[in-house]
């Protein structure tokens, strides 16, 4: 297998300053990073990142941080303007809400995508740098689709295996997208990948739609299994790989006495209640102040609940930096407040509010204790929460209540109760149905969401996406010989 070099923008921790040649070294949170850490852990390679400070890396922390991890870690500095402008500005301004259709939310500022084009080809020169011929490049997400065309501009990608790109968030639909002032540039951009994967049918069918509509030179060809595109001479594949979880260690680690106990004694907090749980980073694409109205309206609606349920909802701080960010998490924690004012009584609180992330044992502990996960994020590329919540309901039992616009409602729909995460009264009945859901109907779903997380795992993720990344080497190294008898011909017929 030739090595592997993840590519993203952020390395699996970051590094934070607390004084003088101080530092703090703190794992990174989301889906990203929890999918493809154990990966690389386990077979090896390299991953390409940034720390997530401006300005220059210490050495020192950064070896201290990687000393065990078990592949070699090659970070990538940003200045503060570059933070600003590629990171928090086009990234998160503009690629972010846009994808997930929230366009009302984007800063179309011009001057965003001249550095997004820069940060993208300085972390082309730190491939550059450290690759080898033969190497399998995996470049991940919304930040760095303009890597492949960077590369080509320095005529490196003939020397590799294969040039590939996975996206973890949504891709828009063209109505959406078209809003986008750079959608040809960028799509130009991402057919410069060999491979290009999704999470879901429907990305892949946008995606392919937007190709068709907005880049005339380029073709579709529709095929069974991975699609073809045919562009500037190049076959480019594009398929839809939803990513997993490591089920197996989210089982085995549920079953451990620590979170048993840790479970027990969050059960034996709120006798006589069904526990309802949603855990999100704190961004306005999860639905959260929307999950709340719905919690509200069932406890309003439905007076049997009172006094029932528990909502623990755990938000973990993110990009706390950008205003929006912190609005959002004022209106969230005004709505709770409203809840727990009007509803609690002297021995029951109605919301469980935890702004910080939990441990992993907690985490753990918290999906096996609740008897209802909520899940329902406006729009999402996967939710791997909503796995890991199946994984670890090691006693077979459980309801998930999932937003019908997150990936995993595609592999998941089977089991879950699917809600439309804009209409709150539906979600409050659905809250109605989990809370009185017999045994026997919640074993019977969770048993087919588990077959499912379990089977469609993360290594399955992996292996299905390199598999498909290793057709196209053999294929490319044809291509490549092919580009090259067409350069002597060219080169003869000019000499
Ligand atoms: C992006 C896409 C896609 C959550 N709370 C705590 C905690 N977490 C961990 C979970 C999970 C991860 O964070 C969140 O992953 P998601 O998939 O739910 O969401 P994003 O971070 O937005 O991820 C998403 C994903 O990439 C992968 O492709 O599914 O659509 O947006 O793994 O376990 N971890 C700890 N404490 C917490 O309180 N330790």
């Amino acid at each position: 297998m030739n090595r592997l070099i993840v590519v993203s923008n952020r390395l699996p921790f970051a590094l934070d300053s607390i004084g003088e040649d101080l530092w703090t070294v703190t794992p990174a949170a989301g889906g990203l990073v929890s999918a493809v850490e154990p990966v690389l852990r386990e077979r090896g390679g390299t991953w390409i990142g940034w720390p997530g400070i401006a300005g220059e890396i210490p050495k020192e922390p950064l070896a201290e941080a990687t000393r065990d991890a078990g592949y070699q870690v090659v970070p990538v500095s940003l200045s503060e303007e570059e933070r600003d402008e590629f990171y928090y500005g086009y990234s998160n301004e503009v690629i972010w809400p846009l994808f997930h259709d929230l366009q009302n939310f984007c800063n179309f500022e011009p001057g965003y995508w001249q550095a997004y084009r820069e940060v993208n080809e300085r972390y082309a020169d730190a491939i550059l740098r450290c690759s080898q011929p033969d190497d399998f490049i995996w470049v991940h997400d919304y930040h760095l689709m303009y890597v492949a065309q960077a590369l080509r501009e320095r005529s490196m990608p003939q020397k590799l295996s294969a040039l590939t790109f996975f996206l973890h968030i949504p891709f828009p639909p063209y109505d959406i997208f078209t809003k986008l002032p750079q959608q040809q540039r960028l799509l130009r951009a991402l057919l410069q990948f060999d491979l290009l994967g999704f999470q879901t049918r429907r990305d892949l069918r946008n995606f392919l739609q937007c190709v068709r509509r907005v880049m005339s030179d380029a073709k579709v060809v529709p095929r069974r299994e991975l699609q073809v595109i045919r562009f500037e001479k190049r076959e480019i594949r594009a398929g839809h790989f939803p990513i997993g979880i490591d089920f197996d260690s989210f089982e085995s680690g549920a079953k451990t006495e620590v979170v048993a106990q840790k479970s027990q004694q969050l059960r034996g907090t709120f006798p006589d209640c069904q526990l309802i749980m949603g855990t999100d980073r704190l961004d306005y694409s999860k639905g959260i102040p929307e999950r709340l109205r719905a919690f509200r309206d069932a406890l309003e609606r439905y007076p049997e609940l009172r006094g029932r349920v528990v909502l623990i909802q755990v938000v973990v701080p993110s990009r706390v930096e950008i205003p929006r960010y912190h609005e959002f998490k004022g209106r969230i924690d005004r709505l709770v407040g409203d809840i727990n004012g009007r509803f609690s009584t002297g021995t029951w609180f109605p919301v469980q509010y935890h702004f910080r992330g939990l441990d992993r044992e907690d985490l753990l502990a918290h999906y096996r204790a609740c008897e209802i996960a909520f899940i329902t994020p406006l729009k999402d590329g996967m939710n791997l929460v909503a796995k890991e919540y199946c994984a670890c309901r090691i006693n077979g039992d459980g309801v998930l209540i999932l937003s019908q616009f997150a990936g995993a409602a595609e592999q998941l729909k089977p089991g879950a109760m699917l809600v439309n995460p804009y209409d709150v009264e539906q979600m409050a009945d659905t809250i109605l149905k989990a809370f009185r859901m017999s045994q026997a109907e919640c074993t019977a779903r969770m048993k087919r969401m588990r077959r499912v997380a379990r089977d469609e795992n993360v290594f399955w993720w992996v292996d299905s996406f390199l598999k498909a990344g290793a057709k196209l080497a053999s294929r490319s190294s044809r291509f490549t010989a092919w580009e090259r008898r067409e350069q002597r011909a060219r080169d003869t017929v000019k000499s």
